[in-house]
């Protein structure tokens, strides 16, 4: 199948059509003809004439955080122009839901030449991808026999669902290990290891409850109460792309406030762009120390707000300093160099490590202590490195240490909250396996599984796991090389099929980790199936989306319902009954809606809400604050931490720091300082390798998905951002050809010479395809930044650091 342009092939025949008919009617009108070539006439103008467009409601199901509606126009079975929701009056608080760029071009992902049409086997060696066509039965029995002897030789718990985030946006479809499918059909055959955290948030949603006892933030739209707005690491602008979206509320809402904006990024962002009122470029992994060097401002100039602190929150200072803490554990000995480093955290010392000078340190805590309220937040970047726990919750010390938690306008330190109508999710049956490991670490759990203990691993449930992984279910994730740490090494766990007997891989394209599969299926999209689904990350409008089948199915791929279901048959009649229900997948919409609207009886019938497309919601409540019954009332509203209260101090964390087996290089503490970290600005490795690097959120893509459609390759060029600073004494130009390396492997790509990239760092956008010769220099000329990045996980939450590293760049 090739590529139409919208009005190219299309409408070229058309063209064709009504110049024939064109001529028929004027022979027909012109000269007068009998009666009956009159009426011949008009048949063919009907037979011939174009069919009307059939729009049907879809939405783009990647996992960016957002999620958007699209009407898709329909000919011939074939999606042909894609527009986006065009209902209500797009009044702001009850706006269109106007998709990004990548879900505007969904048609060439839809209609790609490259889709997966028939289920295949391997031939070759792992990882080579050569693969066979194969009939779906001999698939299917396949999966389902191999599961049948890794279960019975080794137990559930060798059998592993890798992360993956494809279809975070599915209900019935959805990828998400939590609320998927195969998951359903594991727990109906005796559970799977699971794993806890994800790759978005492993270190923040592990470290912010030891703090808050969970991990929320005030609605962006809540700016529009503010007086300063301050983003660590936050780029809503690409990662927050829609219409529906973070982005539209945070320009509304600064217009409305006139909130000055603060942007503390290594990079000078596309949310900066014009917008700030300042960007404060910072060394990535750095965020504590400049956080701490504020904070000595703020105490040694009376600017914190002390009965706060002495109300709401544990271990600020020696009065609230909990029972077991050593003397001088409290965080305010720590930053005046009182405690057992003896350091004073000044602003001439967070500048040395943060690369920001003195006097804007001093400028910037003056700020941020005299102007209230502000909404001081934190995107994922900042936490996504090897020491981002300690990061996350250093970041939140800024509201606290001023007040600023649980008011109209002010926030947590953690990233937007947002309003969504609860969706009744497929039924998850419980796992009977109750060992879980770090999303991160499964990688390590096929190579040394049984050697993974708790106090070393973060291994949960269990002291050790038992049995290494033998079993992986991949659906729509490209986590098993592209999207994880370490490529090459990924490469050579995998390829290994002694080790991991047999991977199943479920998509749409031959990914990179799609050609580590034994079977690989093809699954219909997201948008080829009926679905109800809820918003993302939308502010406070909450909608849901009805999908309709765009097109019937083709070739022949399967939906993921059927899929699990023809496996769960061969796995027993028991399996199949407690897997389906003795439901179709429409039923099983039919049955969820009708759930959800038991619940909020609000909701239009599911009839409809099928003729409406999308279903918009305002937050009754309106601006989300987060923590503000605890706000109002601490004693009726205790925080889910041990002692109710914010806990600058964590006890807890004490204890972990003191039972855990740690390297040199890794620190937990139960206050949120700065330690620096394996791979950091001041590592060691840095003398070999002198530039730090990380990946970001890239508006061409959706990590790796939308990764290969042209115009957004065209549009949105893969690049690695360098300094002219550090360009020129290696002699790179803007547009050069470069290599970036380290130990771990290499890659090539144009330099992007800019100075809206601090010195001595590096970036490019993740999630490129990677595409290397395994078998030859295993050089990646897709640019994939995970040729590059480490297996190693941060310590505490055992997550994935991948914005901590570190690499040499010449010109190619
Ligand atoms: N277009 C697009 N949107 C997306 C995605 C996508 O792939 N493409 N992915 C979605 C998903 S799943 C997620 S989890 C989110 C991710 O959202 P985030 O994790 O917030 O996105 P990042 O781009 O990794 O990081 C945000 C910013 O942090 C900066 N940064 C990196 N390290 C540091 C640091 O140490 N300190 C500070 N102060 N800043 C730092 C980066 O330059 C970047 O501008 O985005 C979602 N949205
Ligand atoms: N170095 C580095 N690595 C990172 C990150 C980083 O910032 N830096 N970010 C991390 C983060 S936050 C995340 S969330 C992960 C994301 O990693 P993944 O969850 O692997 O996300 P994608 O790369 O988008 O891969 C999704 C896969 O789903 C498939 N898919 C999409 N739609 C459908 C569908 O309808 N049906 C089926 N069957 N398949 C479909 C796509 O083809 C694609 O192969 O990456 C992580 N990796
Ligand atoms: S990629 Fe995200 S912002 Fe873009 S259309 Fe899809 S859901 Fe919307
Ligand atoms: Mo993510």
């Amino acid at each position: 199948m090739s590529e139409k342009e919208p009005h190219g092939g299309i409408s070229r025949r058309t063209l064709v059509k009504s110049t024939a008919i064109g001529s028929l009617a004027m022979a027909a009108g012109g000269v007068s003809l009998p009666f009956g070539l009159k009426s011949a006439a008009a048949a063919v103008q009907q037979a011939t004439a174009p069919q009307p467009d059939k729009v049907v409601w879809g939405a783009c199901s990647v996992n960016c955080g957002s999620r958007c509606a699209l009407r898709l126009h329909v000919r011939d079975n074939e999606v042909y122009w894609v527009e986006t929701d065009n209902t209500g009056d797009d009044i702001y608080g009850n706006h269109q839901v106007r998709a990004c760029l990548r879900g505007r071009s969904i048609r060439r992902r839809i209609n790609h030449p490259d889709r997966l049409n028939y289920p295949m086997k391997r031939v070759g060696k792992r990882g080579e991808g050569k693969f066979e066509r194969i009939s779906w039965d001999e698939a299917l029995d396949t999966v389902a026999a191999s599961l049948k002897k890794v279960v019975s030789q080794y137990g559930n718990e060798a059998v592993y669902i890798n992360y993956s985030s494809g279809i975070v946006g599915g209900n019935i479809t959805r990828s998400s290990p939590y609320a998927s499918l195969v998951a359903r059909l594991m727990n109906c055959y005796g559970g799977f290891l699971s794993h806890y955290g994800t790759y978005s948030t492993a270190q923040i949603a592990c470290a912010m409850p030891y703090t808050y006892g969970s991990n929320d933030g005030n609605s962006t739209s809540d700016i529009e109460n503010s007086k300063l707005v301050v983003m660590f690491g936050n780029n809503p602008a690409e990662t927050r792309m829609s219409g529906g979206g973070i982005t539209y509320y945070l320009e509304q809402a600064r217009e409305r406030s006139n909130a000055r904006m603060i942007v503390i990024d290594p990079r000078y962002t596309d949310t900066a762009a014009g917008r700030e009122d300042e960007w404060i470029p910072i060394r990535p992994g750095t965020d504590a120390a400049l956080v701490s060097g504020i904070a000595w401002v703020l105490i040694n100039e009376n600017l914190v707000d002390q009965p706060f602190l002495d109300k709401y929150c544990v271990g600020y200072d020696e009065k609230t300093l909990p029972e077991g803490a050593p003397a001088n554990g409290h965080y305010k000995a720590w930053i005046l160099g009182q405690g057992e480093d003896g350091i004073a955290k000044t602003p001439a010392w967070a500048s040395r490590i943060t690369g920001i000078p003195e006097d804007r340190i001093i400028k910037l805590a003056r700020e941020i202590g005299s102007t209230k309220p502000a909404y001081i937040c934190q995107g994922w970047g900042p936490q996504r490195q090897a020491n981002g726990e300690l990061t996350s919750r250093a970041i939140a010390m800024l509201p606290i240490l001023t007040g600023n938690v649980g008011i109209h306008g002010g926030n947590s330190g953690a990233r937007e909250s947002t309003y969504t109508i609860t969706i009744e999710r497929m039924p998850l049956p419980e796992n009977p396996v109750k060992t879980q490991i770090s999303c991160f670490t499964w990688t390590d759990a096929i190579a040394r599984g049984p050697e993974m203990t708790a106090t070393r691993d973060g291994v949960r449930g269990k002291e050790k796991l038992d049995v290494p992984i033998k079993f992986i279910w991949n659906y729509a994730g490209n986590t098993l090389i592209n999207q994880h740490s370490d490529i090459n090494k990924t490469h050579e766990i995998l390829q290994d099929d002694k080790l991991c007997e047999m991977i199943v891989v479920i998509d749409n394209f031959m990914t990179s980790s799609a050609k580590y599969a034994d079977i690989l299926l093809p699954d219909l999209m997201t948008v080829e199936q009926e679905d109800i689904i809820p918003n993302d990350y939308a502010g406070n409008m909450g909608y849901l989306i009805f999908l309709q089948p765009v097109t019937a199915p083709k070739f022949e791929r399967r939906p993921i319902y059927w899929i699990m279901s023809e496996v769960a048959q061969r796995l027993g009649p028991d399996v199949y009954q407690r897997f389906t229900e003795g439901r179709t997948q429409e039923q099983w919409l039919q049955f969820l809606y009708a759930k959800m609207v038991a619940k909020d009886p609000a909701l239009p019938s599911y009839e409809a809400l099928k003729k409406m497309g999308i279903y918009k919601r305002r937050d009754p409540a309106g601006h989300f604050v987060a923590y503000k019954k605890f706000r109002e009332d601490p004693e009726a509203n205790p925080l889910k931490t041990p002692s109710g209260k914010i806990e600058i101090y964590s006890s807890r964390l004490a204890e972990i720091a003191s039972t855990w087996e740690l390297a040199k290089d890794e620190t937990i503490s139960p206050l949120p300082v700065y330690a620096s970290t394996f791979e950091g600005w001041d590592a060691p490795e840095r003398s070999k390798f002198p530039l730090q690097l990380f990946g970001f959120h890239f508006k061409a893509r959706t990590h790796s998905s939308y990764g290969n459609v042209d115009v957004l390759q065209a549009a949105c060029r893969q690049e690695v951002w360098l300094n002219p600073v550090d360009a020129e004494p290696r002699g790179i130009k803007n547009g050069d050809l470069v290599r970036v390396f380290n130990d771990r492997g290499e890659l090539r790509i144009p330099a992007k010479v800019t100075p809206r990239i601090m010195p001595g760092v590096s970036a490019m956008g993740q999630g490129a395809w990677h595409d290397a010769d395994m078998n030859g220099d295993r050089v990646d000329r897709g640019a994939c930044i995970n040729t590059l990045t480490t297996h190693r996980p941060s310590p505490l939450a055992k997550g994935n650091p991948q914005h901590t590293n570190l690499v040499q760049v010449e010109k190619a």
